[in-house]
Formats: C-alpha cells, structure tokens, sequence
C-alpha cells in the first residue's frame, strides 16, 4: 500500500480525474453558504459508477471521509468540506442516459443540472415539473439528496414525488437498484424514499430515474401587493378557491428593495409591505375572466392594493424575476438565513409570533422574508450590520434561531423545509425530530455507512 491515502487512490484508479490545486480546493469545498472555509483533501471527479465504488471501497479501508457533491448550490453546509474529507464530485456524471416513451421517465446521472434534465423532458414533449431559482447550477443529484421543493411544490410537491428509481452506492460501497421504476411495488422497505433527503449520509446516488408529467396548461402571472400581513393568507385561500394555481409565492418590501437594487424592473408603483407572485391556469377567455375578477374581489375587500398581470412571457419572466433573483441579490451580504415550515393552516398564527420574535431580537438588524406561503414554507435572511462582526452575528442569529425552533416546534413546524439541515441547523433538529427518531436515524445510517465515511458532521451533531 502507498504512503499517504491520495497515493494510494492513484495507484487504485490511475485514471480518475483528482483536483489538488488551492484553487480547486476551495471552489468544490463550499456551497453558498460561505461560513465555513475549505480545507479538502483533494477533489475527485469520478466518470463511472464502478469509480464511484472503488473510491467508496477506498475510504473505507483507508478511513477517509468523502463529501457527495453536486453542484454546491446548497444553502445549509451540506456539501462543504472543511475537515479534510474528500469531495466526490459527480459534475462530471452528467449525461442523460434514457427516455422512456411509454413509462414517462427519464435516466440521467446525478450530476446533470436541474435546467439540462427541463431541457431535455421538454425536448420529449413532457415535464420535469420540480422547479426553482438555482435550476441552472443545481444538480439533480443534490436535488435528491435534499427533496428539494422549490416554486411549484403547490402544484407538483417535492421531488420525493418524481423519483421513479435511484441507483446508489452505499457508505460499504454496495450498488443498490431501487424501485427501478415501478408505480406498483409493495414489497418492503422503499429505501429509495429514504434516500431522498438523506443528505449524502446513507449512499451516493449514481443514477435517476425521473418521472415525467404533461406539459403545464397556458398560463398567467400576476403581481399583487398586499397592505398586510394577514392579507397573505386571505389572498391565498381566495384565489387558491377559484383558479388552479401552478405557485403563490410571497416576498416583503425589504426583499423588493435588494433585487431592484440589484437590476430587476418595478412592476408596481408605490410602496407596499407585501407582496405575491402567482401563477395560475388559464386556458381559456373563461379562466382569464375569472382571473381578473378574482383579482377584483381581493381588491374590495381591502385584501389587495394594486396588482400587474403579465401581458407577455417577457413580462411574466420579469415579475418572476422579482421573486426569483431574491437570494442572488442578498449573496453579497451572506445572509444567515433560515428555511421553516408550518402547515398552511398554522401559518397565519405562526407568522404573528415570528413577526414579535424577530421584531424583539432584531430590532437593529434588517431581516428579510419571502418564500413559498402557499406550502406553508418561509425564508428568513438576516442581513448583518456592517459594524458587527461575523462571530457575534452568527452568535445572535444562533441563539433566535433556537428561539424560532422553540416557536415552531409549539406549532408542529420544521426548522428546514426544503434546504436540509447540513451543518447549519444540525444543533436544532432535536426541535423538528423526537429523540427516538433521531436515535433511529442514527441506527439506519449505521446500516448503510457502517465506518461512517459519507459526509460525516452533516444532520447530526455527533458522528
Ligand atoms: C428560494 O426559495 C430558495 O428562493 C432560496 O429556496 C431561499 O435564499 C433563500 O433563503
Ligand atoms: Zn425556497
């Protein structure tokens, strides 16, 4: 055997693609989290599922952990590498590998991005109907690893909902085939289920099969700003009663204010604390009219002020856009951000109590909210002061975001939504998960990563 680990994995696979370059180390060693810095042992670049084994087989015997990453947009740590561990990154497994006509699926490699997998369903006519801001730096392997949700979760749900079969490489380097792609198929455990959202700790997903859906109906978005809080949910049960809405998403004034400094065009003139970005169906003259007098209804009843309907797809991009280029236009601050969830009928309760919590423990600091209101689902990004350091912001924001779990937790909420607890929130999972849950998915990652090499420090506080 060689002398160091890395030696050794050239010796074993003398033609995988290995990165060591101080530059490449801190580019594959973040995500946009940004807090943590980057200390990679190296960075591989596997090609083939049976690379993708031997380097597992590797670290076992070798005793190194190996972070699973995809395209590192993630928001919670989830692939960083800040403890020498080394990156697998499956950037280069990114090719579409089947379409299925009759079954409606599509086979891709995990590191395809989320925009290449819209692409090519669209291409066979059909949709991949997950969907959000990052879509074109994503990868569907990281899409997987966290269930991501995203814009349409209110039409479509999670991507939990459009796996059809996942081929994974577990932490003792066994391939697994699971469900290959059966709708019917009860026979036991459904481990594919369980890999989704399982943060890169149980297995490295090395192949997808995606289903596919119909196209969307035609379409129209609309803008809508709201004098008030309460009117959020109002609106949303109005217009989620008479048309069939394909998103509802809300952002503050604050939000508006960063992403037209950072480009988009106002919509809407003058200044109002709320505002909505819904999509809906409109098929036809009928639904259009239904539509505006839907809109007219909100308006008199005071629910809303004004509001635009895009009279173009050029314009409809741009209200989207306002939504959309949220987080892009708060990357500069390094936001500290949390992602929650509530039941939608919990969340008119909820958004008064964490309104009074961040108002008291904020009052100096300016916080941003948007996020998917019509799935129960908040953004909160906390922008720090200039004048205060990042040690002591990050401690702040810390110590209310126990305080917010502590509030979600008396309304059955989750500390993440659709992010992944990472190395962000794995102090608060205990808010989100009972003891014995925790316990039990401990033991399950024992099952499946015996030595505890894949992404070790990620979800929990001890392993
Ligand atoms: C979104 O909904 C993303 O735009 C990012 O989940 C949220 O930046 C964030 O906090
Ligand atoms: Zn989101």
């Amino acid at each position: 055997m060689s002398d160091s680990p890395l030696a050794e994995l050239v010796q074993r696979l003398p033609e995988l693609r290995l990165l060591t370059e101080p530059g490449d180390l801190e580019h594959y060693g973040r995500d946009w989290t940004r807090r943590w810095t980057p200390t990679p042992l190296a960075i591989a670049l596997p090609s083939s599922v049976d690379e993708v084994q031997a380097i597992v087989c590797w670290a076992n015997e070798l005793n190194v952990a190996l972070v699973p990453s995809g395209g590192r947009t993630g928001l919670s740590g989830g692939a960083v590498a800040a403890n020498g561990e080394l990156v697998l990154s499956l950037e280069r497994m990114n090719r579409v590998l089947d379409f299925n006509a009759v079954d409606r699926t599509l086979t891709v490699q995990p590191g395809i991005t989320l925009q290449a997998v819209h692409d090519a369903a669209r291409g066979n006519g059909l949709l991949y109907p997950v969907d959000f801001a990052a879509r074109g730096s994503c990868s569907i392997g990281g899409n997987i690893a966290t269930n991501a949700g995203g814009i349409r979760v209110i039409r479509y749900g999670n991507t939990r909902e459009w796996i059809a079969a996942l081929k994974v490489v577990t932490g003792n380097g066994e391939l697994l085939e699971l469900n290959r792609g059966l709708i019917k198929n009860s026979s036991g455990y459904d481990f594919r289920q369980l890999m989704i959202g399982s943060e890169g700790t149980l297995g490295v997903v090395v192949e997808a099969t995606l289903k596919l859906t119909d196209p969307p109906p035609l379409s129209q978005v609309m803008l809508l700003a709201l004098p008030d809080m309460d009117a959020l949910m109002q609106v949303f049960a109005l217009f989620r009663s008479r048309l069939s809405l394909q998103a509802f998403e809300f952002f503050t004034d604050h939000a508006l204010h960063h992403v037209l400094a950072h480009g988009a065009q106002r919509a809407i003139d003058g200044d109002y604390p709320y505002y909505v970005v819904t999509e809906f169906d409109a098929v036809d003259e009928k639904t259009q009219e239904i539509a505006l007098a839907t809109f007219e209804q909100a308006v008199e009843k005071g629910w809303v002020s004004d509001g635009v309907l895009a009279q173009s797809d050029a314009q409809a991009a741009a209200l989207w856009r306002l939504r959309e280029g949220i987080t892009e236009s708060l990357a500069p601050h390094r936001p500290y951000k949390n992602d929650v969830s509530v039941k939608v009928s919990a969340v008119p309760a909820f958004l008064h109590e964490m309104q009074a919590l961040l108002t008291h423990e904020y009052p100096q600091i300016e916080v941003v909210w948007f996020g998917h209101i019509g799935d129960g689902n908040l953004h909160i990004n906390v922008l720090r002061p200039d004048d205060l350091d990042e040690v002591a912001f990050v401690a702040q924001c810390d110590h209310v975001t126990r305080l917010l779990a502590t509030t979600l937790q008396s309304h059955g909420g989750s500390i993440s939504a659709e992010h992944g607890i990472g190395l962000v929130k794995r102090a608060y999972l205990e808010s989100t998960r009972s003891a014995a849950e925790i316990m039990l998915m401990k033991g399950v990652r024992k099952v499946f990563d015996p030595n505890g090499i894949l992404n070790p420090g990620k979800l929990f506080m001890d392993n």
